[in-house]
């Protein structure tokens, strides 16, 4: 079998580059390693940057997310008992963002693309590239037990953090950043109405919370976790008191709580792979970066190395010009290490750190009390978070 394009893996990465080419003309595959059932099941980000929003009009997949979706002109930031309103809309000059799950999204895409009848293989094991170094690369999987060959002339590794692209490229042509962090996120989903109309990020002394949502009658929330714990640690009823701790008194009071249908633990990552193009290998979304949640950033990432990619071969097919897919990996890398700074920057000031001790402390206080009262800071939070330009 032969196709023009190969993508690993049926994430929003893989999913919106795959709607792009169907498209534009473009014949492409998906592998996917797990179920299309599984794939939905992962409950992950929630807020999509104006730049996201536009990519999935683009793609013909924007119309339940218009519909369903909620736009946000601000968020909170509470600390020390006080909440501070970021004015997104009014700091940008007019820009905002959109509240809609990412199990919404990947729905969305799968629909659109199999309306378009463009082909995904869901549990595709031993997904392998090979031969990207030269001009005639191709792709092996295996599926009920019979090995696949696809040949093709691009490669997209859109497979996440544990995919097998970035683990394919010769160790020596790779250089890869990391910074761990030494909490988690316990993350529940109610269906109970979200405590405000806009998301809470919070600083406490007993760790980090965040009020969020999914729609009107469903609620969003995490608290800072320790590495080590389990979900069995965290039965609702210490979640709910713990969240409410940590919230000023006046959100306590009204937050309504209820049995979560849904909890998970994530460790908290900063994480870049350096080049993210290797001859007809192309990496994009997280298997080339991982940032923590905290900036809302991850999936909007993906879709930002999605939007250079995919003009790089649009250039490449209908333009016949190259220099698209050679500059992509400069300029997606460009993108991403800004994000990357304000996601670790985000969770530098809004986590608690016990090793940094009170010096720590009184820095965090000073960097929350600069950043609510002076416009300048404020602006450059609301810049970052509805997403620097593609
Ligand atoms: P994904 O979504 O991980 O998809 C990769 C797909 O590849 C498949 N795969 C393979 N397929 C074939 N062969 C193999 N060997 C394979 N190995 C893996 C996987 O099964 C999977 O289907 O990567 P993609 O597409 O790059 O998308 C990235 C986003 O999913 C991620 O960045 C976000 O979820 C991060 N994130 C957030 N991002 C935001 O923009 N806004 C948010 O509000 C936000 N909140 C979050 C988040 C991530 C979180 N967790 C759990 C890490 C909140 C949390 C708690
Ligand atoms: C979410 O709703 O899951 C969410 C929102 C904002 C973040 C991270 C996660 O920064």
């Amino acid at each position: 079998m032969r196709s023009q394009v190969v993508i690993i893996g049926s994430g929003p990465a893989g999913l919106l580059l795959g709607q792009l080419l169907t498209n534009a003309g473009i014949d492409n595959v998906i592998l996917e390693r797990s179920s299309k059932e599984h794939v939905l099941s992962r409950v992950r980000a929630g807020v999509l940057e104006e730049g996201t929003v536009a990519m999935l009009e683009e793609a013909g997949a924007g119309r339940r997310m218009r519909r369903e979706g909620l736009p946000h002109d601000g968020f909170d930031v509470a600390f020390d008992g006080k909440h501070h309103r970021i004015d997104l809309f009014g700091l940008t000059g007019g820009k905002r963002v959109m509240v809609y799950g990412q199990t919404e999204l990947t729905h969305d895409l799968m629909d659109a693309r199999e309306a378009a009848g463009t082909e995904t293989v869901y549990e595709a094991a031993d997904v392998a590239p090979h031969d990207f170094d030269g001009d005639q690369p191709y792709v092996t999987y295996r599926k009920e037990g019979v090995t696949h060959r696809i040949d093709c002339d691009f490669i997209a590794g859109c497979d996440g953090y544990h995919g097998i692209s970035r683990r394919s490229v010769p160790e020596r042509a790779i250089s890869l950043f990391e910074r761990t962090y030494p909490f988690g996120w316990l993350g529940i989903l109610v269906d109970v109405p979200p405590v405000s109309d806009e998301l809470i990020y919070c600083n406490h002394r007993r760790g980090f919370a965040l009020c969020s949502m999914r729609s009107t009658t469903r609620s969003r929330y995490y608290v800072q976790c320790l590495l080590d714990d389990r979900t069995e640690d965290w039965p609702d009823e210490r979640f709910w008191d713990e969240i409410r701790r940590r919230l000023p008194e006046d959100v306590a009071q009204r937050m309504k709580t209820g049995k979560s249908f849904e909890k998970s633990i994530a460790p908290l990552r900063s994480f870049v792979a350096e080049p993210m193009r290797f001859g007809r290998l192309f990496l994009a979304g997280d298997a080339a970066h991982i940032v923590p949640p905290t900036g809302a950033k991850g999936l909007n990432l993906a879709c930002g190395d999605v939007r250079y990619l995919f003009d790089g071969l649009q250039e490449y097919y209908t333009g016949k010009s190259a220099a698209g897919i050679d500059a992509y990996s400069a300029k997606a890398l460009s993108r991403v290490w800004k994000a990357e700074r304000f996601s670790w920057w985000m969770t530098t000031t809004l986590h608690l750190f016990p090793e940094t001790g009170a010096f720590g402390r009184r820095i965090q206080e000073a960097e929350l009390d600069y950043l609510v009262h002076s416009r300048a800071a404020s602006m450059a939070l609301a810049e970052n978070y509805v997403g620097l330009p593609f």
